[in-house]
């Protein structure tokens, strides 16, 4: 067979092999010991010395074409052949070992532990209290009128004509007054609910921490020292921070507070809305009724309290820009921080 024929032969076989036993008996034909191709490897020895290297170039060029064209109709066939055909061995012990999936704290645990540690290397001492709550701790010892709007069932989850979810930590703060004489420094923190809509800045149950610090002589001044030191500790010792006349029932007077934008540094950018500032608590100096409901006379103490949302603290400080990311149990958010 010539040289020619014996290549049309080759691709004829490997081309029309149905399965794997067909293509295997091509194989054999053309590269086998006995096989068509290899015997052609063997007689070039017996070749005229003249016509050897043409043989030996000849004879190997179809040997590459045959293995190679096998090579194809193998994959061919593989591809066109149900997976549950092959052995699978159980596990491939060359493959470099997972990681190992290890948990970590949730990113609110973590900005909470940045807030406290502050304020404990401050002097103020932790505090906590119950999630149901009476009606009595979370409002009206707190100064807050009958009718004022967030006492509505629209603002504060009920369980019962009196008792209700708290709807901030500030009930927490009310009980350790009334257990507790001044001078007394502490932050209340935990989880808080309001009959919110849902949206990418409310949730209807998020988390708060509180200071408080009473004694004879706080004044106004204390609470801006506090405040800043706890801010350009949290976000750097060059953030700027303002206060703005405010209103809550607990406090008088009262202001929000505001500090430098720490992405653009005040010069205003999409962070801030433009301002230069961002909101980050609310202060004051605590109200004479709420002293007068606890005990305490308001002509010998003062004291001044904040308050801060720590899923807030969280976003602004990371960038995030939709508050149900906390609570939505998505690892591809929570195993980012
Ligand atoms: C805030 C803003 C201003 C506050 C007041 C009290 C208490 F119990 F002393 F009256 N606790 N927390 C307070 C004051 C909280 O959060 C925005």
């Amino acid at each position: 067979m010539d040289a020619r024929s014996l290549e049309e032969s080759i691709r004829k076989d490997i081309e029309n092999a149905a399965n794997d036993q067909a293509l295997e008996e091509a194989r054999i034909k053309y590269l086998g010991r006995r096989g068509l191709v290899t015997s052609l490897l063997k007689n070039i020895k017996d070749a005229p010395p003249a016509e050897r290297p043409k043989l030996g170039a000849t004879s190997n060029r179809l040997k590459k074409l045959a293995e190679s064209l096998i090579e194809e109709k193998l994959t061919v066939l593989r591809a066109a052949q149900p997976a549950s055909r092959f052995y699978t061995p159980p596990h491939d012990a060359t493959l470099p070992a997972h990681d190992g999936l290890t948990g970590h704290r949730h990113v609110l645990s973590k900005v909470f532990g940045e807030i406290k540690d502050i304020f404990v290397g401050m002097g103020y001492t932790l505090a906590s209290g119950p999630q149901v709550e009476l009606e009595y701790y979370n409002f009206q010892a707190l100064n807050f009128p009958d009718e004022h709007p967030s006492r509505d069932e629209q603002d504060t989850f009920y369980i019962t004509d009196d008792m209700l979810l708290r709807t901030h930590t500030s009930p927490v703060q009310v009980r350790y007054m009334e257990e507790h004489k001044p001078p007394l420094k502490i932050i209340a923190a935990g989880r808080v609910f309001r009959n919110e809509s849902i949206d990418p800045s409310h949730a209807a149950e998020f988390h708060q921490v509180e200071g408080l610090y009473v004694d004879t002589d706080v004044a106004l001044a204390d609470l801006k020292k506090d405040v800043e030191i706890f801010i350009q500790q949290l976000f750097g010792s060059k953030t700027q921070v303002r206060f703005r006349p405010s209103f809550f029932p607990f406090t008088e007077p009262s202001a929000e507070v505001d500090m430098t934008c720490f992405v653009c540094r005040g010069s205003g950018c999409s962070v801030c809305g433009k301002t230069g500032w961002i909101e980050i608590m609310g202060s004051g100096m605590v109200h004479p009724n709420v002293f007068r409901a606890v005990g305490y006379d308001p002509d010998i103490y003062s004291g001044f309290a904040f308050g801060m949302g720590v899923d807030r603290v969280a976003m602004i400080k990371y960038g995030i820009d939709d508050i149900r990311l906390f609570l939505g149990n998505d690892l591809r958010f929570l195993s980012q921080f």
